[in-house]
């Protein structure tokens, strides 16, 4: 029996400063019975989808920046999202900023959670590759302070046997690093699900900017090619408080096509039935990890390593 999962990317466009939270997320309810109308069985939201993405400015109150957070998801600030899901039958994967609240402490992750079709908590993941800088760059047309609102993620790159297969987490800039997708397959991740917010200009390095889509995408099709995994990869996108994101929202099939894609950098949905038994091929043959790839191989290529390369070739 083949396992299909019909999958909706829900894209997000620009979420405005002055949008209340209610007004978020009604957006994100809009694309669910959208994606329900369509038969889809898991959504899959974007990183920080309830909120602008706020580290892309210098906020000094605390009070503000708290405010951007959320402590308990599923919970009362997400109950109505998580509730239509339920009684739709679809599962959800949500980004949002996560603040853990204990008596002496304030703990604050870039994070995501997986809800099944039952409305069950499956898992949570925090991101781990903090890209950006804690200071303020007040020359910089937009910030990227994440290493100054969150911190490394602590749960590692977790699987879960969940939707008919197993599934995988990582954001935004997770998905630029290889090894995130090797933990993940090593963990026998079939479906690698992410959300990003990515600018298409760089300020360090506009020479840069040119390549931004081209990366965005080459980083994805390599993992999820090189792992014999689906990944879905879904944006924040336009220009959100003058930040002008990419949208490219994708579904990358484990071949590393791209077999579905956003037109809009709005609020839009991406559907497609995802056939899970087309990791098989590359798991089993392509990139077999037990036959072709052991810590053996790569203890040999260590010891080359003391091997001092001959004058010829140097
Ligand atoms: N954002 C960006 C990302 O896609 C970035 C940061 C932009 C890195 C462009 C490199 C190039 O990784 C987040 N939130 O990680």
């Amino acid at each position: 029996m083949t396992r299909i999962l019909r999958i909706a990317a829900a894209q997000s466009g620009p979420v405005p400063k002055n949008e209340t939270r209610e007004e978020t997320l009604s957006r994100l309810i809009r694309m669910l019975r959208k994606a329900a109308d369509q038969k889809a069985e898991l959504i899959v939201f974007t990183e920080c989808a309830l909120t602008p993405f706020f580290p892309h400015w210098w906020i000094e109150d605390e009070a503000e920046l708290d405010a951007y957070y959320d402590s308990v998801v599923p919970g009362v600030s997400t109950q109505a999202l998580f509730e239509e899901a339920r009684k739709l039958g679809i599962g959800v994967h949500l980004g949002y900023a996560e603040l853990c609240q204990n008596t002496d402490q304030k703990r604050r992750f870039n994070s995501s959670v997986l809800v099944n079709q039952e409305g069950e908590t499956v898992g949570r993941f925090r991101k781990v590759h903090l890209p950006g800088h804690a200071e303020h760059r007040p020359d910089n047309p937009f910030q990227n302070l994440e290493k100054r609102y969150f911190e490394v993620g602590d749960l590692g790159f977790p699987t879960w046997n969940a939707f008919g297969g197993v599934v995988g987490m990582c954001i935004c800039n997770d998905r630029r690093w290889s090894e995130t997708y090797r933990v993940l397959a090593l963990g026998g991740a079939e479906l690698i699900l992410l959300g990003y917010n990515t600018p298409d200009h760089i300020p360090e390095h506009p020479e840069l900017d040119r390549l931004v889509d081209f990366q965005h995408q080459l980083c994805m099709q390599a993992g999820a090619y090189q792992n014999g995994c689906w990944v879905v990869a879904v944006g924040k996108a336009g220009l959100e408080e003058g930040v002008s994101q990419i949208g490219l929202t994708s579904i990358i099939a484990p071949s590393g096509e791209i077999v579905a894609q956003s037109k809009t950098r709005g609020d839009e949905l991406v559907i497609h039935d995802c056939d899970l038994d087309a990791t098989t091929v590359y798991k089993k043959a392509m990139f077999n990890f037990e036959a072709n790839r052991s810590p053996e191989h790569y203890r040999a290529i260590t010891e080359q390593r003391g091997v001092k390369t001959p004058e010829s070739v140097q």
